[in-house]
């Protein structure tokens, strides 16, 4: 084996999930029809469709996720034994505000977090959660016209006001918005209904309602952390970005310049939520295209005013960027991506790069300045059972001793600040990106299939044995 860096005493070691993703029971327990329920399974390379509501006959993989809902229990007593000292899961809108629009909330739902909760604390595992993780009511996207709205802004801020509120003797690290910062691909309509419930726009005003919803999104975000505070200033907020760093292709000037432009793209949502202010350069990019965002005294007030109080990120890859010849450096993620001679992609095409990990954790460290949370990182594979039903994923493994590795040092070595690392999907869940259930991350198998067949038995792959050894040696035992 490997051998990492101590990592210190109380480092969160954890596993990462999101409701829609493995819950299932998705008509229990009153709960209301989410952005996450309106989109069909899709496969590698071909996109999740979003139907107009629930169609009879089509195969909704959210609905069923892996039946946790029933089984979290059990789970939790796997995640125990693998030593798991943290959980980051999130608490689906619907089940407390099933269409997003009511003034009291669904006690049904309050009570199914109390209890999930309530186990994993009996399995001494921290709650790490999140408010608004892809599941949104889909009410809001049909009579609001998602974040779009302004009144969105109050809907969130009472869901947060009582989930915080409920659990404040229980959950002490939350974060708002997941990758809000997925919207940069604006072009591409998966992102604009997930972070935004944006759906049935035009092209034209595609890119400005994307930056007029995550305004809205971050104004939320703020007034949520103020709330948060003066609940239990234990509390601690993060916000929650996808930081996939984008590297120029070559040492031309220009192409670093344009990759910075991209980096300041895609990581402004960092600049407000945990500088407190948008950057220049965007402001003047507004005016030039007419972009109207309507950003009052007041909302910016609150931005300087109630700053995240920790940057929580997933990193998955990083991508490479040649200049394109714009004056005004637009950078443009769904068209302006080369492949990076240097790494080698998952079957999905996602560009392995386990140095650009401490390459971003210092990037953020520097802009920032706030303690970072790891809150996923992980390797979507297909995995095969042999003969007497093992998984063996070698592959997995080694791809988080490379990350763990380059994490190990930007904390022991370069001094970033980092409260814990959570691997994603640390059981077998359906993938956001595809909906399938092959494009599998856990260290605990799930025996399903993409149409939702199978015993549903839960089973430990290889990695689980490695990451329970992980942790009881604090990062040691690589
Ligand atoms: P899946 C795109 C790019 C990077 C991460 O993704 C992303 C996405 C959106 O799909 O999402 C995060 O399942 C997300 C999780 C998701 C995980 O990464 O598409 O926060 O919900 O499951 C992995 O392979």
């Amino acid at each position: 084996t490997k051998q990492g860096l101590k990592m210190p005493d109380n480092f969160l070691w954890g596993g990462a999930v999101a409701a829609h993703q493995l819950e299932g029971g998705w008509q229990e327990g009153g709960k209301g029809v989410s952005i996450a329920d309106v989109m069909l399974a899709g496969k590698n390379g071909v996109p999740r469709v979003v139907t107009d509501g629930v169609l009879p006959d089509g195969n909704y993989p959210n609905h069923r996720g892996i039946d946790f809902y029933h089984t979290y229990a059990d789970d939790f007593k796997l995640f125990k034994e693998m030593g798991m000292k943290a959980f980051r899961t999130s608490i689906a809108w619907t089940r407390i505000f099933p269409n997003g629009d009511e003034t009291e909330p669904n006690e049904e739902g309050l009570q199914f977090y109390d209890d999930m909760f309530d186990a994993l604390i009996e399995n001494g595992i921290e709650p790490v959660i999140t408010l608004s993780h892809f599941e949104m009511p889909y009410h809001l996207v049909t009579e609001y016209g998602g974040w779009r709205n302004r009144k969105l802004i109050d809907f969130f801020v009472r869901f947060a006001e009582v989930v915080f509120d409920r659990y404040k003797n229980k959950v002490k690290y939350w974060m708002t918005f997941n990758e809000i910062n997925n919207q940069t691909s604006w072009k591409d309509p998966h992102p604009m209904l997930q972070n935004s419930a944006l759906k049935d726009y035009s092209e034209d005003e595609a890119q400005e309602l994307m930056y007029l919803a995550s305004h809205h999104e971050m104004v939320a975000s703020a007034l949520a952390t103020k709330v948060a505070h003066e609940i239990n200033p234990e509390m601690q907020v993060g916000c929650m970005i996808a930081m996939n760093p984008v590297y120029p292709a070559s040492s031309n000037p220009k192409d670093i310049l344009f990759a910075e432009r991209a980096m300041q793209t895609r990581y402004y949502w960092g600049d407000v939520q945990a500088n407190g202010k948008y950057p220049n350069w965007l402001l003047k990019m507004w005016e030039h295209k007419g972009f109207n965002i309507g950003v009052t005294e007041e909302d910016k007030e609150i931005l300087a005013k109630y700053t995240c109080d920790y940057i929580g990120f997933s990193y998955y890859m990083s991508w490479t960027v040649s200049d394109t010849g714009d004056e005004w450096l637009e950078y443009d993620e769904t068209t302006n991506h080369g492949d990076n001679p240097f790494l080698k992609q998952s079957d999905w095409g996602w560009q392995i790069d386990p140095v650009g990990l401490r390459y971003a954790m210092n990037w953020m460290w520097d802009r920032w300045q706030k303690p970072q949370f790891i809150v996923e990182n992980g390797f979507g594979a297909y995995d095969k059972k042999d003969e007497n039903g093992e998984v063996h994923d070698d592959y997995r493994i080694s791809y988080f001793q490379n990350h763990i590795s380059e994490m190990e040092k930007a904390v022991v070595l370069d001094g970033v600040e980092l409260y814990g690392y959570c691997p994603w999907g640390v059981i077998d869940l359906v993938s956001a990106s595809t909906g399938e259930m092959a494009k599998r991350y856990g260290f605990i198998y799930v025996d399903l299939d993409d149409m939702g067949e199978g015993s549903g038995e839960r089973s430990k792959k290889d990695s689980f044995n490695w990451y329970q050894k992980l942790v009881k040696s604090d990062g040691v035992d690589l």
